[in-house]
């Protein structure tokens, strides 16, 4: 029982443009975890490198029409897996439902994402302060689904050297970043190590932008 989700709203604001919607995702939690072994079947979990060359500490993959990858080149989305050449494993119905649904909720009508990037955080891994602007178009929002193991997000402001507020996340929960958001910096604190009992010791955020 998560006592949660009746002493707070289903949908709440946290800041300009960024909305959460708790558990969103528990009643879809099968389905996306079979989609989730679908993709990996096709395309599996990987570690990109910076254009530095270094490992990213965060482990990924890509559905959809597009794909964001990061190597000796750059950061870009690209229609085909580097490391199969073959195009990304499609995005699943139940995905793009949830991402539909949750966009819905926060007030954008028609969110129709052609990228899902999907990471795995092992425990200790973590995402340092960031800002997502590889895409074409900043009007379109970023949903975000949390799975696994619990994290804290880190909320910056439009600068780097912004004061950063803290948001636990759990299992199931949705955000939704637009607007007034979509550029400010982000991260994810070290994940604790714990075992989810659908996860095992790890988290799991979907990640759908229109890319393209
Ligand atoms: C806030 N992933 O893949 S998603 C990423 O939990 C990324 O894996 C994190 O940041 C994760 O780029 C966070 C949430 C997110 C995504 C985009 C944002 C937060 C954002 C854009 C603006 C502000
Ligand atoms: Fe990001």
């Amino acid at each position: 029982m998560n006592a949660s989700l009746f002493d707070e709203p289903a949908v709440q604001a946290i800041a300009p443009g960024v909305t959460l919607v708790r558990g969103l995702a528990l009643p879809v939690e099968k389905p996306l975890l079979d989609a989730i072994a679908t993709v990996l079947d096709a395309a599996p979990w990987r570690q990109m490198q910076t254009p530095g060359g270094q490992n990213m500490a965060v482990w990924m993959t890509n559905c959809g029409p597009l794909g964001w990858v990061s190597d000796r080149a750059g950061y870009r989305y690209q229609a085909s897996d580097p490391i199969s050449a073959l195009p990304w494993p499609a995005l699943p119905a139940a995905f793009a439902a949830l991402a539909h649904e949750a966009a819905e909720q926060a007030g954008y009508a028609d969110f129709t994402p052609d990228a899902c990037l999907v990471n795995r955080y092992l425990p200790g891994t973590r995402l340092s302060l960031h800002q997502d602007r590889d895409e074409q178009d900043f009007t379109q929002p970023i949903v975000s689904v949390s799975l696994g193991l619990p994290a804290v997000f880190l909320l910056g402001g439009l600068s780097r050297s912004d004061k950063t507020a803290r948001l636990p996340l759990s299992h199931g929960d949705v955000l939704v970043w637009g607007g007034p958001a979509r550029l400010r910096f982000h991260g994810v604190m070290p994940v604790a190590e714990g075992q989810h009992p659908a996860l095992g010791a790890m988290r799991i955020n979907l990640t759908f932008r229109k890319a393209g």
